[in-house]
Order: structure tokens, then C-alpha cells, then sequence
């Protein structure tokens, strides 16, 4: 039995090795949230590595469907958001009424200021927008 848990023991430490190895050649991870209502993010700006893996959580405290809608370098949604607009799109998340939800993404590999908006209708209007700034 005391045999058995250390050799379990033995295995785990190999994996938790084999982690730090893996994570240390894979892209960068890191976690960024969000708070969505009528009309604002909260916070409204983050930063996150070049090329990092991002897992991005959502929560929609509104009473309206919600988007966080990543635009491409340097393009600025002049309002209101529209089709055209969409061919600028990078990464878009929709989040329903009171729901919570975590997406992945890749970050940009070009360091800039990139522009979040609602793209729901008439809620950039209203001023529902933020930056992701890529280091
Ligand atoms: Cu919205």
C-alpha cells in the first residue's frame, strides 16, 4: 500500500514536471474577466501578453444580451456598428441575460491598443467599449 502511493506519488511529480516543461515552451496563459450591463464593461480596458492564450470571462449583470467584440489594430468602430464593421471583426463573444461564460482565444501577435465594442444594436452608442492592449 505505502509502496503504491509513492510510486503514485512518483507519477504525479512527473507529470507536474512535464507541466511547467510544457508551459514554459507553449504560448503564455492568462486570465482576464469582464462584467457586461447597460452600457458599460467593468473594467473597461485589459492587457494581455502578445500571442497569449487567453481565457476570457464573461458575466452579463444586464438586462440586455451583450457582446465583447475584439477589433482589429487600429480600426476604430465609428457608430453605429454595422455590417461593414464586421469584416474588422477579430474575436466576438456573446454572453445571454445573467449568464456567466469563459472563452479562449489567442491574443493579437502585433502589440497595439485594440478596440472592444458592443455590437449589439445601439449599445456602442451608448458607450459600451473598451481597449485590450497587447504588450
Ligand atoms: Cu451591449
Amino acid at each position: 500500500m505505502r509502496e503504491k502511493i509513492h510510486k503514485v506519488s512518483r507519477a504525479l511529480a512527473g507529470l507536474a514536471l512535464l507541466g511547467v516543461l510544457l508551459a514554459a515552451c507553449g504560448p503564455q496563459q492568462v486570465a482576464i474577466a469582464a462584467d457586461m450591463s447597460e452600457f458599460e464593461y467593468q473594467p473597461p480596458n485589459w492587457e494581455v501578453p502578445a500571442s497569449a492564450q487567453v481565457t476570457l470571462t464573461l458575466t452579463n449583470d444586464g438586462t440586455f444580451v451583450h457582446t465583447w467584440t475584439l477589433m482589429e489594430a487600429g480600426y476604430t468602430v465609428t457608430p453605429p456598428f454595422t455590417k461593414d464593421d464586421n469584416q474588422h471583426v477579430l474575436q466576438a463573444f456573446q454572453v445571454d441575460v445573467g449568464q456567466v461564460q469563459t472563452f479562449t482565444f489567442s491574443a493579437p501577435s502585433e502589440p497595439g491598443t485594440y478596440e472592444i465594442v458592443c455590437a449589439e444594436p445601439s449599445h456602442l452608442e451608448a458607450g459600451m467599449k473598451g481597449t485590450l492592449t497587447v504588450k
